[in-house]
């Protein structure tokens, strides 16, 4: 039987990264053609909070949608279920997690609740709110890198439900949303559901103003990673010297994030050395894809899933998707 938990936090902050593999990643991420970072560098204890800031913007609609999906169909569908273990990745403040947690409290199971994320003191943070907020409900953080060969808890009470909300599935590039989606399906019994949420594919200027909000925190959130350098690996890049860049790709149906260098320069990077910079030359940090019911049902099936519901609101901005072993 493998191990199931990468790291558990305990009241200390788990090291967020083993600065090796972060170095690894970043070399590999910087040298080649198209300069690029993987998204979970965001995610410091003031990444978390800038994008929990990105959730209210009045551009960022995904948040309120799925809010809205969740409030109309999960005091109805838990019950249904029978859900005792909410198993949760990538799960930040899991504001709207406690619309699940709610519904499992109403059927009267004591309940387990299982947060999984990189931000090891953010995740924290949540999990001491939540003890506070259920009492009964045993909460068990679970610090891990989801996009790693990561093994999703077993010993767990059935029925369990697997969820993956916010859409933070479209920040995975297809083959690694297969692989996360089959690790997941692997630990998954008959009887347990996995959700996820998806953002839609829709009006172009809808999702791009999503992601170049007019108060700039989209932009801070984005130039936060090169603070995350800095801090763990004593990188000396200057956020004030990249540009924030969002657009929408169509032909892969994604928003890509960018940091634009303004000017050529040269940054350090103690293990790596320098890193050249043209004018103009940038570093993608996200791509965020945005789905339909046939791309959804092809990540699926290619991960040995079905779609059992597809829930999407008045709008069709987002979906609540529930998937069950095909
Ligand atoms: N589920 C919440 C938060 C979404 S933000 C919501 O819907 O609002 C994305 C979350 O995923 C962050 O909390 C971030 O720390 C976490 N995350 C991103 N990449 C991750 C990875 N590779 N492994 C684990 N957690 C990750
Ligand atoms: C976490 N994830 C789903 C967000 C998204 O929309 O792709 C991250 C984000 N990037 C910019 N704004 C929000």
């Amino acid at each position: 039987m493998p191990e199931p938990f990468k790291q558990r936090t305990s009241g200390v902050a788990a090291l967020r990264h083993p600065n090796s593999r972060m170095l690894a990643e970043v070399a590999a991420g910087l040298s080649a053609p198209q300069k690029e970072l993987p998204p979970k560098y965001f995610y410091d204890h003031r990444g978390s909070e800038l994008f929990e800031e990105i959730t209210r913007l009045p551009e960022y609609y995904p948040t309120r949608a799925e809010r809205a999906l969740l409030q109309s169909w999960m005091p109805d569908l838990i019950p249904q279920l029978g859900t005792r273990t909410l198993i949760e990745l990538g799960a930040g403040s899991a504001g709207k997690s406690r619309i699940i947690l709610t519904a499992m409290r109403g059927t009267g199971v004591a309940g387990r609740y299982i947060p999984i994320d990189v931000s090891a003191s953010f995740l924290d943070q949540t999990a001491s709110r939540l003890r506070y907020e259920y009492p009964g409900l045993i909460v068990e953080p679970v610090v891990a890198d989801i996009a790693e060969d990561f093994v999703p808890p077993r010993d767990v009470d059935h029925p369990a439900l697997y969820a993956f909300l916010g859409g933070t599935i479209g920040n995975f590039y297809p083959p690694a949303a297969i692989r996360l989606l089959s690790h997941i399906r692997s630990a998954m019994k008959p009887e347990d559901r996995f959700l996820l949420g998806v953002d839609l594919r829709k009006d172009v200027r809808r999702v791009e103003a999503a992601y170049n909000d007019s108060a700039g925190v989209t932009a801070e959130f984005n130039r936060n990673m090169l603070l995350v350098l800095n801090h763990e690996l004593g990188a000396d890049f200057n956020p004030e010297n990249f540009r924030h860049l969002a657009f929408y790709e169509p032909v892969n149906h994604r928003i890509e994030m960018h940091l634009v260098s303004l000017g050529a320069q040269e940054v350090g990077i103690p293990g790596i050395g320098v890193i050249h910079f043209r004018d103009g030359e940038s570093i993608r940090t996200e791509v965020s894809c945005k789905h339909d019911q046939g791309s959804v049902a092809e990540l699926f099936a290619a991960a040995g899933l079905e779609i059992e519901f597809w829930r999407p609101d008045a709008e069709a901005l987002f979906a609540l998707v529930i998937g069950s072993l095909a």
